[in-house]
């Protein structure tokens, strides 16, 4: 039987305020072109299917599309739930949806029920553990007083484990969406614990054939047989030098026979680019940036003016911009920068910093205020007026 493990689709999200449905519908219309291509049998999703637990009718849309194809490519479909989706929104119709090809498992009391697979070599188990928020869902698995996700996950598995017994013979996944030791996150993740411990050991899956994971952003293996494949597109900059991928796995008659790596190609590069706003503008080896989503850091001496927009004249996916304060002198204060430039320039510039380049009425204000400071004479010797307010809003 073969499998293709994929999670965190995150169906929705925006990335810095930009709409990524576009985006979302055409990474997961490769991964329907991969089922397609390397015949899986089932698609394996580990949870954060959508982004929020309440998706807008477009996310609805894009979700749906994507799973019509993954069943029209000729797999079946494994979903769980993740911290970010409803279990009981993205469970409903779930008994109409199986006779469709599509498992949905959200709900805890689910956990133990598993979908059963056939191929050659007999059943596949399938189950599928929701996110499982301690607080929720400690009494429904009867353990009361757990208060951590390790002692949470250790009572649905041994769930899973009183049902595997039962089955004598049969190869055993098991979907889960959590924070399993060892793994690294990407920051793209929401915590899912406030304060208290939020990981899961990896013994908590011993023993299963292959144990598919979801929640965290980045492909990684935590061992053999228990795997993250990460979100199907990059959901911060941090993730800008990481190949997004999806596991295809092999069971045989004996359990995992291999485990493959396939790379998804990138919808839309990332890139950081750092240099003074007119070096980004002009210089021509940050062409290949031209349709990335730009993260800019400026490093002019003062903040450029509509620098965003002047930005997006040649990256027009530009999404984030900042200007790094000059760092050149970090001892050198305000005062000492500004002393000996005539007041009238040092409320210039600071109009530049902070607002735009003044209009010729506003300077004339400028310089009228200045002097009626000066010739009320409540601000002179060292400290002129401009140079003490400057001082205090910096
Ligand atoms: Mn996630």
């Amino acid at each position: 039987m073969r499998m293709l493990h994929t999670s965190d689709w995150h169906i929705g999200r925006t990335f810095h305020g930009v709409d990524l449905l576009a985006d979302q519908t055409r990474a997961l219309a490769t991964i329907a072109q991969v089922v397609a291509e390397e015949s899986v049998d089932v698609v394996l999703v580990s949870g954060d299917v959508y982004d929020r637990s309440i998706p807008s009718a477009a996310a609805i849309a894009v979700c749906n599309r994507a799973l019509e194809a993954i069943r029209a490519a000729g797999a079946e479909i494994v979903v769980t739930a993740g911290n970010h989706d409803s279990p009981a929104r993205l469970g409903a119709g779930a008994s109409f949806a199986a006779a469709g090809g599509l498992h949905l498992r959200t709900a805890v009391a689910d956990a133990d029920r598993p979908v059963l697979l056939r191929d050659q070599h007999g059943v596949v188990a399938c189950y599928g553990i929701p996110y499982l928020e301690p607080e929720i869902t400690r009494a429904e698995l009867g353990v009361p007083h757990a208060r951590s996700h390790a002692e949470i996950m250790a009572a649905a598995m041994a769930r899973v484990r009183a049902d595997i017994v039962q089955r004598p013979g049969a190869r055993t996944v098991v979907l889960a969406h959590a924070f399993v030791v060892g793994g690294q996150a990407t920051g793209s993740e929401r915590p899912i614990s406030v304060g208290g411990v939020e990981t899961v050991p990896l013994a908590a899956f011993d023993g299963i054939d292959y144990v598919a994971l979801g929640h965290l952003h980045g492909p990684q293996t935590v061992a053999h047989a228990v795997r993250y494949c990460g979100s199907p597109l990059p959901y911060s900059f941090a993730e800008n030098a990481q190949r997004k991928a999806i596991w295809i796995v092999d069971l045989d008659a004996s359990g995992l026979q291999s485990v493959r790596r396939r790379d998804l190609p990138s919808v839309r590069e990332l890139s950081k680019l750092t240099g003074t706003l007119d070096e980004l503008v002009n210089d021509a080896k940050y062409a290949a940036a031209e349709d990335h989503y730009v993260a800019a850091v400026l490093t002019d001496t003062t903040r450029p003016v509509d620098a965003m927009r002047k930005l997006r004249e040649r990256f027009p996916h530009a999404v984030h911009m900042e200007w790094a304060r000059p760092q050149g002198h970090p001892q050198l204060r305000y005062r000492e920068r500004v002393h000996g430039r005539r007041d009238l320039d040092v409320a210039r510039s600071f109009l530049l910093d902070v607002h735009r380049t003044p209009s010729a009425g506003e300077v004339t204000w400028l310089e009228r205020a200045l002097s009626a400071a000066v010739a009320e004479g409540e601000y002179g010797g060292e400290h002129s007026a401009a140079t003490a307010s400057a001082e205090q809003s910096a």
